[in-house]
């Protein structure tokens, strides 16, 4: 038995599957991370998302900003961008199932595994998590939104996009689902700046990765993992945060971290 965490599958079917069988990942005995952005701007969203329902006993999942933005056009039928490639089948009756399950999953999402010499505690989030948060507020709090979304996901998945003076605020509901879905750096009180989307060289004077100041999350894991910013090509410098998103839906690659012993399994994209 073993767990394996992947980066931002958006679409990419084709990688997804290839990597699964390099892992040989056995749904009946192993477990799959999905650091979220399951979907858009890759070709085969349908695909992954119906592949990934198949085996969802076997998934433990995060919510990227992808996925809440597939869940803001169902829900709330929402138009999609030019840029957004998920297929008409997500919004056909049959994915309904899905898009209820997807709208269930967590921010925040750890547990305790077991590496050949002991039990490590192992945290997980699509973008980051606030500086100040120890991994039991963290915790809550992305239940609580969990459910917020579950009661009312129209009124609060519109929220989520348009309730724009509460984005910097991680006080607030719609700022706390930003940061923990969009964030790559923060200002010197830990407060996000969305705009920033490079490199790390490039990174102004003025604001920090967010993974760069002392996290007080890191006081009660033992390694965290995390998607979404593509420009840092896997690269932290801290060896127990560990960046997964390597962009395959922009023709680099697709990896896989077996979480027992941190080896990478990496896929190159088919994509252009
Ligand atoms: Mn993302």
């Amino acid at each position: 038995m073993a767990n394996y965490a992947v980066g931002d599958i958006q679409g990419c079917f084709e990688e997804f599957k290839e990597g699964l069988e390099l892992i040989k990942f056995k749904s009946s005995k192993d477990f799959l991370w999905i650091t979220g952005d399951l979907i858009n701007r890759g070709p085969d969203s349908f695909k992954v998302l119906e592949y990934v329902f198949k085996i969802k006993d076997s998934v433990h999942i995060v919510l990227g900003n992808h996925d809440l933005h597939y869940l803001n056009c169902f829900f709330n039928n929402r138009s999609l961008s030019d840029e957004d490639t998920f297929q008409s089948q997500m919004f056909h009756k049959k994915s309904s199932k899905m898009a209820r399950f997807l709208l269930q999953q967590p921010f925040v999402f750890s547990k305790k595994i077991l590496t050949k010499r002991k039990a490590i505690q192992v945290a997980m989030v699509h973008a980051g998590i606030p500086r100040n948060m120890s991994l039991k507020k963290a915790e809550t709090f992305s239940k609580l939104c969990e459910l917020k979304l579950i009661n009312d996901p129209k009124k609060n998945l519109k929220k989520i996009f348009e309730d724009k003076k509460n984005f910097h605020s991680v006080d607030s509901f719609s700022g706390l689902v930003n940061f923990f879905t969009r964030v790559r750096v923060v200002n010197k009180n830990g407060l996000p700046n969305f705009s920033f989307k490079g490199r790390k060289k490039n990174i102004p004077s003025n604001l920090v990765a967010w993974f760069k100041k002392e996290n007080k999350i890191m006081n009660d894991v033992d390694l965290l993992v995390f998607g979404h910013w593509a420009a840092l090509q896997g690269k932290t410098d801290i060896s127990n945060i560990i960046a997964l998103d390597t962009g395959c839906c922009w023709g680099k690659e697709l990896t896989f971290l077996r979480l027992e012993d941190q080896k990478k399994f990496v896929i190159k994209s088919k994509q252009k």
